[in-house]
Order: C-alpha cells, then structure tokens, then sequence
C-alpha cells in the first residue's frame, strides 16, 4: 500500500484543513484510553466505532490507536464475545448499565459493565491496519498482543453464532448489525415479533403516550430516530435476551428472532482472511475445525443471492428465507470480496443506477426508490461515512478504481460542506444526527490518507 503525500490528492485545497479539523473531533471525543462516537448521545465505548476510530488515528498516533484497540479488550467475556458497548462508569449512565445487567452472565467480566450482544467484527481490519503503519518487528509483537484475543472472538462467533455449523453466522438483536433501524430487520420484527402488549399499543395508537426516557431523541429529532414502538421493540428483545442471562442456548431455544445479516456475515469473511495473514505472519497454525468452518461461510455465502431480483439479502435463520427488503446491505458482499468480479460489476451497476444506489450524494443507506426511503431517518435512507469506506475498500480490490475514487471524493465533499456529521441526506448532503461523529472523522482521515488504496 502505497501512502500517498497529502498534497498530492487528487482534491485540492482544502484537504490539510479537513485533515487538521478531524483530529480536532477525535480529540474532542477522546476519553483518554478510548473515543466515544460523539458527546452527549453516545457517551460509551461501541465495539465498530472503536475500530474505525483506530483506522484513521493510525495515521496521527498510532501508539493511540493500538490503544483504542486493547481498550476495547477490556470488554471480552471469558467465551470470547465482543460486546457492542462497555459502559461509561459515571453515575449517570447507571441506568444502562442496569438495563443491560452484564453481571447476569458469569462469562462477564467484573471490571467494566457490558452489553450482552456484539457488532460487526471489524476487530480484525483495524488491527491489520494499524500494523501496516508498524514496522516489521513492532507489527509482529502488535500482532502477537492481540491475536488470542481475536482468535477467541473469531471461535466463539463460531461456536454460538453458527449452532448447526451452516457456515454464516446469526444475530439476535437489530443492534447487532450496526444497522440498527434497517428495513429488514424492522420489517421482521413488526411481521413476526411484536409482543402483544406492544401489538395492543400499535392498535390503540397509544405509543405517543409513553415516554421511554430516551436519550436519542433528546440530542437528535424525533422524526430522524427510531420510532416509539420500535424502541419498544427492541426494549422487548433486549429484555428476552437478559431473561435467559445472555446464555444463547436459551436464548435461541425460547426465541426464533434471529437473522444471518448480510452486513455482519461480509465484515466476518474478510475479517476471518485478515485472520488468516496475521496467523500466517506470526507462524501460528489456525485450527483445522476454525479453517473449515471459514471455508464454509463464503461457500454458504453464495445462498444469499436471490436469483430473481439479483440482490443479495440477509436471511431468517431457521427457515432460510430471504429478507427481501432492499437495504445498502445488498453492496456489502464488494467488501467481503468473496464474490466472482461478475457478480461484483452487477453491484456496481446498481451502485451506478439513479433510482437504486446512485445519489447525489451516495451512498444511501436504502435504494432511492424504496418504500422505506427517508433522507433523514436513521438507516432507513441517508448516507454513512462508514459504509462509503467499506464499499471504497470493495471497490479497490475488485479493482473499480474510477468508481472507488469518486465515491472517496464525494463523501469528502460532503463532510467538506456538512461538517463531520453522524449520517447526511443522500439527495442534498445537509448534516443530521449527532454533530464531530467520531467515526465520520476518523475515515475521513483515512481517506486522505489513502485516496488510492490497494
Ligand atoms: C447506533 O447504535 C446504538 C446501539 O448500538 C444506538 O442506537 O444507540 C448505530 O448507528 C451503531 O452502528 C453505532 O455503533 C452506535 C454508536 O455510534 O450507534
């Protein structure tokens, strides 16, 4: 990888200031040994946000962001789970942490309070990167630090994710695949899960009457967040999810809520190949039972492409039916890399395609032409800096080089225009959600960085 001189960018002026403005949102949001995503609406360490945080504060401190990385740590429970969230210790936050009870499971751990459900493992391409900016020896000590670590995430992914050894693996709360309000997933809760008390409430339209002390919605509006019953029921699933101590035995015997995501099982397959290099780097032989397991998810991989609509989708874990509600998951297989370049240039032309992917301002986080598309409403129509990147780094191996670089140059342009925000309207750019989002500024850095990556 080639790292290129800033002013040799290909956008000119004003990167340096851009560079210069990111670092000043990382700071402001650095909590001394971890990067919350922004003040006042995500106060807590986020297991995705951290390794993208890392991504880009490589290039300004890498010592900073090996940190970011062994902070997240902390948080692994003794089966190897990574948490989504480890919680700030204030007084404050009490609540959630109540809410969450880690301390339910033995396999937590006593020192810091935790969620008991995990996110996309972006574990591994963080500490990839973080070691190409290391030389030779450091990057092989880098490694050998984190690696039983992330060998443990990687098999217990397996172990419980994956019960019947299909090969993809399967999550059990919205919150899992980073997506949080993503039509499929809303979609089979309101079809399938809905208790009845909250089904009573949908009938009665009593939901404006209740009041869930949210924080969201406090520091972002209503209408760009999830809706009362929503919260509601992901309330419900989290709380069935606490009611079985967070033992997935129990949990997947009591509760058929659970979805092989599209988006968490590509960040898997390229995570479980960085898996493989840095075994491979530090001589370490991965274990027979883990390598086929691997094989066996980008060959089951293949099943979540719908011949028919040619688009990939997430799928109901018991049934194997396709969820078919479009959402930018349907792209994320050009970042698992596992797919042949023919398939990859299908991908591309809905990339291409103005009443699909293609926005003034891309990429949005459902097809234009939806019936769940809203420019402002969560991850349910506007565009995400992180994802841009994912797909940037698809693009690059696949060898879309054109379409790569412009993606890169109008997600700087937005954020240029907009600020660093947490997500923006993918018809006119203009800012929403939280403002100086962490993540948003770190890949924006990195984008500098590497604007012609791989
Ligand atoms: C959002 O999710 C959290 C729960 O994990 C929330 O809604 O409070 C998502 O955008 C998620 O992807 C992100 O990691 C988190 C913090 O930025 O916020």
């Amino acid at each position: 990888m080639n790292e290129q001189p800033l002013d040799n960018l290909p956008i000119d002026e004003a990167p340096i200031d851009l560079f210069e403005a990111a670092k000043v949102v990382l700071q402001m949001n650095d909590e001394g040994m971890y990067t919350i995503p922004a003040t006042n609406l995500y106060p807590h360490q986020w297991l995705w946000d951290s390794c993208f945080v890392a991504i880009g504060l490589r290039h300004v401190d890498v010592e900073r962001a090996q940190i970011e990385i062994l902070s997240l740590m902390r948080g692994q429970w003794a089966n190897g789970m990574m948490p989504n969230m480890i919680f700030n210790p204030a007084r404050q936050y009490r609540r959630e942490r109540d809410f969450w009870r880690s301390w339910l499971s033995t396999d937590a751990p006593d020192s810091v309070n935790t969620s008991g459900i995990t996110q996309p493992p972006m574990l591994a391409e963080a500490i990839v990167l973080i070691g190409e900016k290391l030389n030779k020896a450091e990057r092989r000590s880098w490694y050998k630090t984190v690696f039983p670590a992330l060998l443990r995430y990687h098999q217990w992914l397996y172990a419980e994710r994956d019960p019947h050894g299909e090969g993809l693996v399967l999550q059990i709360h919205p919150w899992e695949t980073g997506l949080d309000s993503t039509p499929p997933w809303i979609h089979e809760l309101h079809e399938h899960q809905l208790p009845t008390w909250i089904q009573i409430i949908k009938r009665l339209n009593a939901d404006r009457f209740i009041n869930l002390f949210r924080r969201d919605i406090k520091f972002a509006p209503a209408s760009q967040r999830l809706s009362t019953l929503d919260a509601l029921a992901f309330f419900s699933v989290q709380r069935r999810l606490r009611r079985k101590n967070y033992d997935i035995k129990r949990v997947l015997s009591h509760s058929l809520f659970a979805i092989e995501d599209i988006n968490f099982n590509s960040i898997f397959i390229r995570a479980n190949r960085h898996l493989q290099d840095i075994a491979e780097l530090l001589k370490i032989k991965l274990p027979e039972e883990l390598l086929e397991s691997m094989q066996k998810t980008e060959s089951a991989f293949a099943a979540l492409w719908d011949p028919y609509s040619r688009q990939y989708y997430s799928r109901e874990f018991v049934t194997h039916r396709l969820l078919k509600d479009s959402s930018i998951g349907t792209l994320l297989p050009l970042y698992a890399g596992c797919i042949s370049k023919e398939r990859a240039q299908e991908l591309v032309k809905m990339l291409e395609d103005e009443h699909l992917f293609g926005a003034n301002f891309p990429i949005p986080s459902v097809p234009l032409n939806s019936e769940w598309f809203n420019q402002h409403a969560y991850w349910q129509g506007p565009t995400w800096v992180n994802m841009n990147w994912l797909i940037i780094d698809g693009l690059k191996r696949y060898g879309f080089d054109e379409h790569a670089t412009a993606l890169t140059e109008s997600t700087l342009e937005m954020v240029r225009s907009g600020g660093f925000a947490e997500y923006f309207s993918p018809l006119d750019g203009s800012p929403a959600g939280a403002d100086n989002f962490s993540w948003t500024a770190a890949l924006v850095i990195d984008l500098l960085k590497y604007p012609t990556k791989k």
